[in-house]
């Protein structure tokens, strides 16, 4: 692989298509997920997130098997890269990244922050979280569900300081954590 474009991957004896970015410093990244505007549904069921949906070139998501199996193989880094509606970009990276198996319930690891994603990382609060669907409730929030109230499917906490997987909603809004959010860098003083 030497250029960026959609892939065939084998994954656990299935081919997946997925996106792969060259950099020109060499390095390859697999993009496991993308937002790009409001025309897939991101709040679904279980066995959705565990096989993945959507297009590897707009809105995707792998699927927890899938993430399971590259990150269990190889030591990974996670990228985040953030755009906002003013054009503005942040990004974050985790020098230490995994997803558990479904037994587990494909528990998050996600440690040695970098980047400019503000003055602290914010998805280290999520790190150790299992993940959480509209089906299943595997959340810190024993009086409620984080997915119900923040219209995604995440590694919820007690609820999130990230949401990525939240409502598309094009900008600045009154969605209380319901969209997709980076705590350290947008965030809703009115929470
Ligand atoms: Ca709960």
């Amino acid at each position: 692989m030497s250029t960026s474009g959609v892939y065939d991957i084998s994954l656990a004896g299935r081919t997946v298509k997925i996106w792969c970015d060259m950099t020109s410093e060499g390095e390859s990244w697999l993009v496991f997920q993308r937002r790009v505007d409001n025309t897939t549904d991101f709040h679904r069921d279980w066995k959705s997130y565990k096989e993945g949906f959507g297009d590897p070139i707009r809105n995707f998501w792998l699927g927890n098997d899938n993430l399971h199996a590259i990150t269990s193989q190889m030591t990974c880094t996670l990228r985040v890269d953030l755009a906002d509606f003013e054009g503005e970009v942040r990004h974050a990276e985790y020098a230490d990244f995994a997803v558990a198996n479904e037994d587990n319930k494909y528990r998050l690891t996600v440690r040695s922050y970098s980047g400019t994603a503000g003055d602290c990382d914010s998805l280290s609060y999520h790190d150790g979280m299992a993940f959480s669907t509209r089906d299943r409730d595997n959340d810190r929030a024993s009086r409620g569900s984080c997915v119900q109230w923040n219209k995604g499917a995440w590694w919820y906490n007690g609820c999130h300081h990230v949401n990525l997987n939240g409502l598309y909603l094009g900008g600045a809004n009154t969605a209380q954590g319901a969209g997709i959010n980076w705590r350290e860098w947008k965030f809703d003083p009115n929470r």
